[in-house]
């Protein structure tokens, strides 16, 4: 790995990727000693990035930019919850208008807004790089200042922006009044949306997460799943876990990931909802099931191709052999791979579906109305 390789992981800059082989002990012939097979976590904060400063320092710079900003909007990715309740207390205090994507764990307890209803000048993101879309397009969006607490210290964006790993949340102070927002519009819009199009992929994002238990763990992937979810998943709180492998983008090894979360989630029921092609990226995976008794639900949200092209005006606008090769339009269905690993196996055709799905490993492809997925995206 060339220009990346380090010998030791804090020495990385953490202004390129760095590719990380974990050299596990090599067993020779003759030895007996136990091979250790579990790699032990590792806590790391990248140093470049984000110049070390103090608290106080971090606390004041953030401090200076509220002083200046006025209608400014908080995003929030992942935040560790130690920090939840203090964040929490800052966004209600001030009337902070948000949008936080279900891996802060303060989706359900905010008046969270939509994706669509993001605006502002002045952007305060908290956590790790956030998965929406608007957090991409912000690239070009000079003009829109951010500034980013988070405790890996990666900005997320290439251009230039304000960052600093931690504050101490009860020392700052917010002065523009604002009306409090109690309700976005959007939301009423989306719920008439959600009953009259029942079987709409993002329809299905409610029913699955009225069928997900409280205190499940909950894995988006790639590529819709993250975005549908964050707008159409249910607003009651089931300190769900979610999870989410945006950052990096690559549409492979998903389900594998979702299986290693799910392994040390004994207690509660494991969600991963993939893609269609995202999950043929990963066919091999469940094969690590084999004896395994836990309720662990894969969700295979099959629209017969990467829809999540169909969404870019450019991808539209070609030849259809051009559109259909970029989506990869097929009809393959999932119930075989299912029996390949012999795991239980649902088509959920209708919410009604998800009724009753059976303890132990499961497999529950979902098969949506493409006529009213694209209906709903073209009003929402
Ligand atoms: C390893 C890898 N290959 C290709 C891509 C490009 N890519 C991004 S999204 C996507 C389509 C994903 O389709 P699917 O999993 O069916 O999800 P949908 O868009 O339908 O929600 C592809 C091929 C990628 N991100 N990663």
């Amino acid at each position: 790995f060339g220009s990346y390789a380090h010998n030791n992981i804090e020495s990385w800059p953490a202004d390129k990727p760095l590719h990380i082989n974990v050299g596990l002990e090599e067993p020779t012939l003759k030895s007996t000693a136990d091979i250790q097979i579990k790699v032990p976590e590792v806590q790391f904060s990248p140093k470049n990035q984000c110049p070390k400063k103090s608290i106080a320092a971090n606390t004041s710079a953030l401090q200076d930019f509220l002083y200046v900003a006025d209608d400014i909007f908080v995003i929030l990715g992942k935040i560790d919850e130690t920090i939840q309740s203090d964040v929490f207390k800052f966004i209600t205090n001030y009337n902070l208008s948000v949008y936080a994507e279900s891996t802060s764990g303060l989706r359900e307890k905010l008046t969270s807004a939509l994706p669509s209803d993001i605006k502002a000048k002045y952007i305060l993101r908290i956590g790790s790089v956030p998965s929406c879309r608007y957090w991409r397009d912000l690239e070009n969006e000079e003009n829109i200042e951010v500034f980013s607490v988070a405790q890996n210290a990666l900005t997320g964006l290439a251009r230039s922006s304000s960052i600093v790993s931690e504050v101490n949340w009860n020392e700052l102070d917010y002065h523009f009044e604002k009306e409090k927002i109690c309700e976005y519009a959007s939301h009423d819009a989306l719920e008439g949306l959600i009953s009259n199009y029942p079987n709409a992929e993002i329809s299905w994002f409610r029913h699955i997460s009225e069928s997900i238990p409280d205190n499940s763990l909950v894995f988006l992937g790639n590529s819709l799943p993250t975005r549908e979810w964050e707008i159409a998943a249910t607003r009651i709180d089931k300190n769900l876990k979610c999870y989410s492998n945006r950052g990096a983008n690559g549409i492979d090894g998903n389900i594998s990931t979702f299986l290693g979360a799910a392994y040390n989630n004994d207690d509660n029921e494991s969600w991963g909802i993939f893609g269609d092609l995202t999950a043929m990226y990963d066919l091999f995976a469940p094969w690590t099931l084999q004896g395994v008794d836990s309720n662990i639900r894969i969700v295979v949200i099959n629209n017969g191709g990467g829809r999540i092209f169909s969404r870019i005006d450019a991808v539209n606008s070609s030849s259809t052999q051009a559109k259909e090769s970029i989506i990869n339009n097929h009809q393959i269905g999932f119930k075989s791979w299912a029996a390949m690993w012999e795991i239980q196996y649902i088509k959920a055709l209708a919410p009604n579906d998800l009724n009753s799905i059976p303890q132990g490993p499961v497999i529950i492809e979902v098969i949506p109305d493409q006529e009213s997925s694209e209906a709903i995206w073209a009003q929402l």
